[in-house]
């Protein structure tokens, strides 16, 4: 199995930037914690900790609604760290960041709002093999709503697109393509750039899942040329139940309302509501305020690592896991792409992985064993569920090896 590394030396101590994380130097079941689950969700930093904190005890209000002083600041620090995340995707303007729940609702959001005004019968919606629920099963609705056909490209047995099939599916009927840009099952980077570029070249737009991308790398909305980016707060370093979608400003002006209530006018009458200006004509009602600052901190904290010196050490930390667990006799690697970020998929001889996660629980290790939310990936590879372990910045090489370790007592026990 090999993993591309990046050039760029590490220069990262994880073992000091763990002291951030006050979660981490816990034990579990008289061990201490090893934490692998971090591509379902990764810890909180003490900044954004406090951020919540100070929200709580100083600021707590509602936004864009009081001249009061406690609402003026919980609305500067809400649009501030919307400017954070802005400049964090390099996206163009702060009017291009919706706050949302999460990935799995920007997706919503653009499936629901785009979607319906832009997709009719016959068309066609393209997705990929390697698509986590929350990319299939909208656009899976939105196509049995209008007619439409659901589209896939296909992967090779490493767990590779095979994008030599994209542009005969890129049809004049092909309205969007949208992909990850790392895959949750396998870890698979995907040459995002190229397939927006080819999607652009056919008439379509593209959106990018890009929930396990931003926490290990830099993102450049503008470079990579895509109209639409989602992601989740709470798998890079910020608070649950925020997220955001990056959407290219002229489409989020056409498009209509996902939701609708409170905040997201400008006016309202028996007759007609006029919508209010952009982004709030997407963040109907009271938003996730907290969330959203503690976001901004989240984002505050990682650039101040580096994301690049994050994806550089990484890939290393990558690259040893790769060689620690291959070295296990009876494992077998599900996902072998050259290019791979954050996960290690794979599961052991006759050991379910249920059963496998509840061993290396009671050893204090934290990881996810089940389909991962990604059934179609599992059913490629005839399993119906692998064991994943998922790396963050915090992560070290000790914690691989005591994985590998706790894997071989497992098979003791199973033996
Ligand atoms: N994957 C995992 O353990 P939400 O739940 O909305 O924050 O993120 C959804 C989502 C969308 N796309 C990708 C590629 C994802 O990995 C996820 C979340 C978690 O892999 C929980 S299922």
């Amino acid at each position: 199995m090999s993993v591309t590394v990046a050039a760029t030396p590490p220069g990262l101590d994880a073992r000091t930037l763990r002291r951030d994380f006050p979660a981490l130097s816990q034990k579990v079941h008289g061990r201490q914690l090893v934490y692998l689950d971090n591509a379902a969700s990764s810890q909180t930093p003490r900044p954004v900790i406090d951020a919540l904190v100070r929200y709580y005890e100083h600021d707590r209000s509602n936004v864009h609604r009081g001249v009061h002083e406690l609402s003026q600041r919980a609305t500067d620090k809400y649009e501030s760290a919307r400017i954070r995340l802005q400049r964090f995707l390099n996206a163009s303007q702060p009017e291009e960041i919706v706050w949302t729940k999460g990935a799995t609702e920007s997706i919503n959001l653009v499936a629901s709002s785009w979607g319906r005004t832009h997709v009719g019968a016959g068309d066609d919606v393209i997705v990929s093999a390697m698509e986590h629920h929350s990319n299939i099963v909208p656009w899976q609705i939105l196509c049995q709503d209008r007619g439409a056909n659901l589209r896939v490209i296909p992967m090779n047995e490493a767990g590779e697109l095979q994008l030599d099939r994209l542009d005969g599916l890129l049809s004049p009927r092909a309205r969007i393509v949208a992909v990850t840009q790392v895959s949750n099952a396998l870890g698979t980077v995907n040459p995002v750039r190229e397939i927006a570029a080819r999607a652009h070249a056919a008439g379509a737009v593209c959106l990018v899942d890009g929930a396990q991308a931003a926490p290990h790398m830099p993102v450049d909305v503008q470079d990579l040329g895509c109209d639409f980016f989602a992601l989740s707060g709470h798998k890079m370093c910020g608070p649950t139940g925020i997220g955001a979608l990056f959407a290219r400003r002229a489409l989020l002006e056409e498009m209509p309302p996902y939701q609708s209530g409170g905040d997201m006018i400008s006016s309202v009458s028996f007759e007609k509501t006029e919508y209010n200006e952009l982004p709030y004509k997407f963040e109907a009602g009271t938003p996730m305020i907290a969330g959203a600052i503690g976001m901004g901190a989240a984002v505050d904290y990682l650039q101040s690592i580096g994301m690049d010196r994050i994806a550089s050490y990484e890939s290393e930390l990558l690259l040893y896991a790769v060689e620690r667990l291959d070295a296990i006799q009876g494992l077998r690697p599900i996902g072998t792409a050259r290019s791979r970020a954050g996960v290690v998929s794979f599961e052991i001889e006759s050991i379910h992985p249920a059963d496998l996660g509840t061993i290396l629980d009671r050893q204090g290790i934290a990881l996810r064993v089940g389909h991962h939310c990604a059934e179609p990936v599992m059913r490629f590879y005839g399993v119906s569920a692998t064991t994943r372990a998922s790396l963050a910045f915090y992560n070290t090489r000790a914690d691989f090896d005591a994985l590998a370790d706790a894997i071989e007592i497992a098979k003791e026990i199973f033996a």
